[in-house]
């Protein structure tokens, strides 16, 4: 029993599609997605052919970070439905050959958890749940240290008397994970979603659960203090002990959410024989042109982008590639063109992510292509970390325009409005007033639009991921970097010894609105067929790509 989890690696070979609850569908037209929504979009979901369901948080929560500041974690918010509805969702899925894995947001609970609210009166035995420090000899915060939503990660709390420690905002409390007790009730949590069926969890922030020392941090514009919590040892061994007690007893896949990694921490997190996470999700390819949280652009280089990419899926046993999730801009908007080359450049990036190597990870809307969102100012947008973010660029006297430009590339809720799924008012995902605005582009970019086109982006993400789950190689097999310009990359996905039957894979990819010229090295084999062309190539003799144009060659195994 204890050898599941390696028995069935049935991650190895599935696309995991996240969906971001509160903006997928909404059956019962209160403007917020819900379960019974889920539900009812099964069908539509199994029809990509992905093998599982990342849920973002469900669980009640006062929605400081939507969901991310989690006040039980055994129940179902009610906006969502119900803990018998989740039943429902679990078993509707498992029919459609689809499982689901659960968020688990463990570096911190919310402020109104019952927890931290015993822990503030100092009710045994949560008194030490949480990291509470006497104010500093002149009164004020414990450390100079700094969180992810920008300012103090301290605040005073009066009832307690002490100041508490939060890395996020100030009604997401940080767990301590010195106590003991503490991992005992992520434990029971654990496996309470696990008995109702779950085949794993996607964790929140992983690396930073336990905070080695509460000295003060090396100077730092953003997220100060973080050298003394990121991947420490003991953080190490909590992953190895959850593993070990609940993840592998239930066969089930932990693939953890890491900030601040660099190649070796990414390693040791999650390489296979040290038995800690099964998979990583890391955010530097994505930020090949983005500084300080991606809110400050410069120029893309594509052999950057290539580089970043070779790091994760050369250095990795395995990886988890992916382009959006709910705290990233929308890919097509970001690395591709959400004007004139919409589609090729949203079919291009579809095509990076499913010829990458690990299990890929979709965002719900990117299979349809849906771009940033068309907000004009601060007042439409709802993101913790967007708000903060203005608050500093205005201290820091950035101008009106620039704050904006940047905020509205970097924001969070460029991928947080609702699923376009029609061209109708509130576009098929609500009735209601949706809870963000949804993007008024829903009247040309959306699901029902798409369903029967076969050059569709739809129609396209569907043949990748057939493509891909009938191929070891694209799977599997080893990458290897061939060469890369400003503009173009291009990449070899080589057959494993056992695989050879399925063949060698050349991916070629243009960045760019221009078309350009690519070295006569990128093609050894001149009559190698094309496996995919996404502008209609009858053959591989090719001196330039065009405007975003994909290309992916199929060759004889060289194993
Ligand atoms: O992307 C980020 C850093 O560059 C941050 O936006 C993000 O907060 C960080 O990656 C951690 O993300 C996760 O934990 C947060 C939550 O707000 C995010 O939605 C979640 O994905 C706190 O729980």
């Amino acid at each position: 029993m204890a050898q599941a989890a390696s028995e069935d690696p049935w991650w190895e070979d599935c696309v995991v599609y996240q969906i971001y609850p509160r903006s997928f569908s909404d059956a019962d037209g209160d403007g917020l997605g819900d379960l019974a929504g889920i539900i009812g979009r099964l069908d539509a979901i199994a029809d990509l052919g992905v093998g599982a369901i990342w849920l973002s948080p469900i669980y009640p929560s006062p929605d400081a970070d939507n969901g991310y500041d989690i006040s039980d974690y055994c129940d179902v918010d009610p906006r969502y439905g119900t803990l018998a509805d989740f039943d429902r969702l679990v078993a509707a899925a498992r029919d459609r050959g689809l499982r689901i894995i659960m968020d688990l947001v463990i570096n911190h609970t919310s402020d109104e958890h019952a927890w931290f609210q015993a822990s503030r009166r100092r009710e045994d035995p949560y008194t030490d749940f949480y990291l509470w420090r006497p104010p500093n000899p002149e009164g004020g915060p414990p450390n100079n240290w700094t969180g992810f939503f920008q300012g103090s990660t301290w605040t005073f709390d009066e009832l307690r008397g002490e100041y508490y420690l939060h890395l996020f905002d100030r009604k997401q409390p940080d767990l301590n994970y010195d106590s003991p007790a503490v991992l005992e009730r992520v434990k029971e949590v654990m496996r309470f979603w696990l008995d109702r069926g779950v085949s794993g969890f996607r964790c929140d922030v992983i690396n930073i659960l336990h905070k080695a020392s509460l000295a003060d941090g090396r100077p730092r514009l953003i997220v100060r203090g973080r050298e003394h919590y990121v991947s420490t040892e003991r953080l190490h061994a909590i992953l190895r002990e959850l593993r070990r007690d609940v993840l592998d007893p239930a066969g089930a896949f932990a693939i953890g959410e890491s900030v601040f990694t660099d190649l070796p921490m990414a390693q040791e997190l999650s390489d296979a024989g040290r038995r800690e996470l099964h998979a990583l999700i890391t955010f530097e390819h994505l930020e090949v042109d983005r500084l300080f949280h991606r809110y400050v652009s410069y120029p893309f280089s594509a052999r950057r982008l290539l580089a970043r990419l070779a790091h994760d899926q050369q250095g990795l046993d395995w990886p988890a590639p992916y382009l959006e999730s709910h705290d990233q801009p929308r890919i097509v908007s970001h690395y591709g063109d959400d004007g004139r080359y919409w589609r090729r450049s949203a079919i291009m990036l579809g095509v990076l992510a499913m010829t990458l190597r690990g299990t890929p990870l979709v965002y719900q809307g990117q299979e349809i292509g849906m771009t940033n969102f068309d907000f004009t100012g601060l007042d439409e947008v709802d993101d913790v970390e967007t708000r903060n973010v203005d608050a500093l660029m205005r201290r820091l006297k950035i101008p009106a325009r620039l704050r904006w430009h940047w905020l509205a590339e970097g924001s969070r809720d460029n991928a947080r409005t609702p699923v376009q799924w029609s061209a109708e008012p509130g576009a098929g995902f609500t009735t209601g007033r949706p809870w963000l605005p949804i993007n008024a582009n829903h009247r040309r970019i959306n699901r029902a639009a798409q369903e029967h086109d076969p050059d569709s982006v739809l129609a396209w993400y569907r043949r990748l991921i057939a493509l891909r789950s009938a191929s070891a190689t694209l799977r599997r097999g080893a990458f290897e970097p061939v060469g890369a310009t400003r503009a173009c990359v291009a990449y070899r996905r080589v057959a494993a010894p056992g695989d050879s039957a399925d063949g060698d894979y050349t991916v070629l990819l243009n960045f760019t609105a221009q078309r350009r010229r690519i070295p006569c090295s990128w093609i050894t084999d001149v009559a190698a067929p094309v496996g995919l062309s996404t502008v209609g190539r009858p053959h591989a003799a090719v001196a330039a790509l065009e405007p975003f144009e994909a290309l992916v060659l199929r060759q004889r195994s060289s194993a």
